[in-house]
């Protein structure tokens, strides 16, 4: 090791893989983030000096940046990510493996010399709040600016992150390479057991920021089950009601399915009146632990929101559009001739005469060929600029759960909202979710597919075994959480959405809010316990009674043919999937047999 090297870090074992890392990529430069404001401030000017980055319009958008990928590189993709457990059946049917070693033995030479002439950023990263028993610390090795800027708005970055791993505190450790971003050359593979993850040839948020989908979900979640927690892709948000009480809600929704947009709801005028208030705690990762009073208690383990841009507006998330007016990073939007971020949805025509398009060309905004933004452009900004954020937000111990929402874009079968009978009815509910692909991930869009607790592309581990953690976990909770399944994208004949969603989501809270002090009346249904129309509050709604009772029906006949297609899903898991789901599936198909 380069004496150099020796006390790069007050941390040896940490000192050690950055000589190895340094010597596998060939670089001589080395640099250690240490998450300060200047710091920040050099790394993007020397990116837009570089290219990488172009800063918009300073009046109005101050310290924001438009960053453009390579048009090969714009979203997650599940078919090249990895879980490389030692024993192949570990990982389960859901993931795609390969041995430890053998990914090694491929992945090496894609990192050998890749660093020649960069520089090797070091980036210490906290994933939850400071001072949290739940907190842990990752470490990203990288030869990307941009993934380091992201790291500093997405975690808690650099020295804070370095203090609390001390000098011999355990870390996951990350090693990514942009290389040339050859789809064919793009690998991101995670090693459970040695709390390891390589990412090789993208530099897109999923793939390449590794603390979020590959350290908080991916070997989290494998941590979770080892340790007795759970790691979860879910948003958590606070709900006061009028008499100022608050509840706390984590929900499981699919990637682009609107969980930054939920847990930032604004309440609608009428609601706002009667005393009810949404505020933010996360929009997309819980860890949640139970806490000494038998609650389910959760953090919010990052620092920022890596939001869809597309369809944020100042109508459907103006706390996010307040969110992302400085300090943050945009990806694959377009601009305006005045130089500021625009994307379809932002206004309902794009503003000016021309825009420059999210491949870098200039457009007349009349040219309808082709979106402006890509699908899946985001912003990456800071949590602390939201208007909505929680206090809680900081708090160490993190929020008291009372309820679990699951929830997927389907256009049929699913009611609006259902409250599960039990704990195990709404882990059965859980694996059994199903929803519409988005442009979060490569491949085809509005596919319907099982997405079990939204979890199918995070899970580190046999998805049967997660199953029967969730399980597990409902005996470990002395006062668990109610759970409930809900479904904004209800349709009717004509394709067109039953329920007006966004802020009136609410009411769909305000129900399960009463429903757990059992103040309100459900009827039960093959799905669960659903609400009749009366128990919706509709005060300045401006929805049809039928409307309302078309996105709130079950139909047995319905439900009968996804007992079959939920046969199908199950058999998937073999012998590795819990009795107790059966016996769910069973308890389904009797319900809807006798007509309920
Ligand atoms: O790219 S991310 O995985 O971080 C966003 C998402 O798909 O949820
Ligand atoms: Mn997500």
């Amino acid at each position: 090791m380069p004496d150099s090297l020796t006390a790069f870090t007050d941390h040896h074992a940490l000192n050690r893989w950055i000589a190895e890392c340094a010597e596998l990529t060939g670089t001589t430069d080395i640099y250690l983030c240490d998450g300060s404001a200047e710091e920040a401030e050099s790394l993007s000017k020397k990116m837009v000096t570089d290219g990488i980055l172009e800063p918009l319009n300073a009046e109005t958008f101050p310290n924001c940046f438009l960053h453009r990928s390579d048009p090969r590189d714009v979203a997650r993709v599940e078919d090249r990510t990895f879980i490389c457990s030692p024993d192949e059946g570990d990982a389960g049917p859901t993931n795609h493996w390969m041995s430890p070693d053998a990914t090694k033995a491929l992945l090496r030479p894609l990192f050998a010399s890749s660093m020649v002439g960069k520089t090797m950023y070091v980036v210490p990263y906290l994933m939850g709040p400071v001072g949290s028993p739940f907190a842990k610390v990752g470490v990203e090795i990288t030869d990307s600016p941009y993934v380091a800027l992201s790291m500093g708005i997405m975690t808690r970055m650099g020295r804070v992150a370095l203090d609390a791993l001390g000098t011999n505190g355990e870390f996951v450790l990350g090693l990514h390479a942009t290389n040339d971003l050859d789809p064919a050359n793009r690998y991101i593979c995670h090693f459970p057991a040695e709390r390891l993850i390589w990412s090789v040839g993208s530099n897109y948020g999923g793939n390449a920021l590794l603390g979020k989908k590959c350290f908080a979900l991916r070997i989290a979640s494998a941590m979770a089950r080892d340790e007795g927690w759970m790691a979860e892709h879910m948003l958590l948000l606070e709900l006061t009601d009028p008499e100022g009480e608050k509840t706390y809600f984590a929900g499981a929704f699919p990637s682009a399915c609107g969980k930054t947009n939920l847990a930032m709801l604004v309440v609608p005028d009428a609601l706002a009146a009667q005393g009810w208030r949404v505020r933010t705690v996360g929009d997309d990762i819980a860890w949640l632990h139970v806490g000494a009073d038998g609650r389910l208690w959760a953090i919010n383990p990052e620092a920022g929101f890596f939001g869809v841009a597309p369809g944020t507006s100042p109508k459907t998330n103006p706390n996010a559009v307040a969110t992302v007016q400085s300090n943050t990073v945009f990806t694959n939007v377009a601009v305006t001739e005045t130089n500021e971020p625009w994307w379809e949805g932002l206004t309902d025509t794009p503003p000016g005469e021309f825009l420059t398009d999210w491949r870098g060309n200039v457009r007349p905004a009349s040219d309808t060929s082709a979106p402006f933004a890509q699908p899946n452009s985001r912003f990456t900004a800071p949590a602390s600029q939201c208007p909505s954020i929680s206090p809680e937000f900081d708090a160490p111990g993190g929020v008291p759960i009372a309820a679990i929402l699951l929830g997927g874009r389907r256009r049929d079968t699913v009611p609006l909202v259902a409250e599960a009978f039990d704990w195990n009815h709404g882990v059965f509910l859980g694996a059994v979710m199903a929803s519409e692909t988005t442009a979060a991930a490569e491949g085809a869009k509005g596919v319907l597919r099982r997405d079990p607790f939204a979890m199918l592309p995070f899970c580190g581990y046999h998805m049967g075994d997660y199953f029967a953690h969730w399980l597990s976990m409902g005996k470990r909770i002395p006062t668990p959480p109610a759970i409930f399944h809900v479904n904004w994208f209800r349709r009717d004949a004509d394709g067109k959405f039953l329920w007006p969603g966004f802020g009136e989501n609410v009411r769909a809270l305000i129900w399960m809010r009463e429903r757990l002090r059992g103040n309100a009346g459900a009827n039960t249904t093959a799905f669960g316990n659903v609400p009749p129309v009366s128990a919706i509050n509709t005060d300045g709604l401006n929805l049809t009674a039928e409307r309302l009772e078309a996105a709130l029906a079950v139909s047995p006949g319905e439900f009968a043919a996804e007992a079959d297609s939920i046969e199908t899903h199950f058999a998937r898991f073999g012998d590795r999937l819990p009795p107790e789901l059966r016996k769910q599936l069973a308890a389904l198909r009797g319900r809807s047999a006798s007509g309920v």
